[in-house]
């Protein structure tokens, strides 16, 4: 058993044993990071092959869950240094978009490395995260979007905090699978995240720049 059978056993749905496998690789002494990136391959090969017509929607939908069921037994090995930075973050899945599996995992890294973070879920309209920013001393916003059709909301984001007056007090920092740092900028994002792991450590870069 090593880290090629976990990302197999996403691509094969095994959410019967998965859970098994990851803790068998911890107590192997796999690093933890290594086991996430091995879980993501997995998920970016049942991607690939729901886009090829292979995978369908009721695979997505247990890829995702198989997926979730991993993420549990890692989630507490994560841990990386205590900042003691208690800077809340606001994390959010843009409008139009339920994808929330890379979201969390964002959202645990942080809280392993110390930070607080206020989530306000999938699907998230401009005007609740210009009220979240208003209502708390946030510096970043965390935005994830998966989907091309509406990865233009990170754009509509950051106009509706710049008619806030908000714009200037936050960071936006953005990732999921159809971005770039290039695509990020011209939506008006601050910053691009290709994972997680990166995402905590640019988001420690933009709270001390
Ligand atoms: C699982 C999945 C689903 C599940 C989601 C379950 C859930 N609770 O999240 C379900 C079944 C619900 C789903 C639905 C749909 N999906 Co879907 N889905 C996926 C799949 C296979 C995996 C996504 C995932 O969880 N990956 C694993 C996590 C860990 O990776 P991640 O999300 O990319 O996150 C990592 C990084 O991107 C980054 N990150 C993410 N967010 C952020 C934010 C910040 C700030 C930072 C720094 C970093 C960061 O860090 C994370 C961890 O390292 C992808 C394929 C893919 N390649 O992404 C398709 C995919 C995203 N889905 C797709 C589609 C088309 C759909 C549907 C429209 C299908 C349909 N016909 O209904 C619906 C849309 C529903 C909606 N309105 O949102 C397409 C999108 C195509 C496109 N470019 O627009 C993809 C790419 C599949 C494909 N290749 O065609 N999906």
């Amino acid at each position: 058993m090593d880290l090629t059978d976990i990302t197999n056993m996403i691509v094969e749905l095994d959410i019967d044993n998965v859970a098994n496998a990851v803790q068998q690789q911890i107590n192997a002494g796999a690093n933890p990071q290594d086991i996430l990136k091995a879980l993501t391959m997995g998920m970016e090969e049942v991607g690939r092959r729901y886009e090829a017509d292979e995978y369908f929607l009721a695979e997505l939908v247990l890829a995702g869950d198989t997926m979730k069921t991993a993420f549990e037994v890692l989630k507490p090995h994560l841990k990386s240094e205590d900042t003691g930075d208690k800077t809340p973050i606001i994390a959010a899945t843009v409008k139009g978009d339920n994808h929330d599996i890379g979201k969390n995992i964002l959202i645990s890294m942080l809280v392993s490395a110390g930070f607080e973070v206020v989530d306000l879920g999938t699907d998230c309209p401009a005007e609740k995260i210009v009220d979240a920013v208003r209502n708390t001393s946030t510096k970043i916003v965390a935005l994830s979007a998966l989907l091309t059709m509406t990865m233009r909301e990170i754009s509509t984001v950051d106009k509706a905090l710049q008619e806030a007056g908000l714009r200037n007090n936050v960071k936006i920092i953005v990732g999921g699978a159809p971005l770039s740092m290039e695509l990020a900028k011209e939506l008006g994002a601050d910053d691009y995240g290709p994972d997680a792991i990166d995402g905590v450590k640019r988001i420690r870069a933009l709270l001390e720049s």
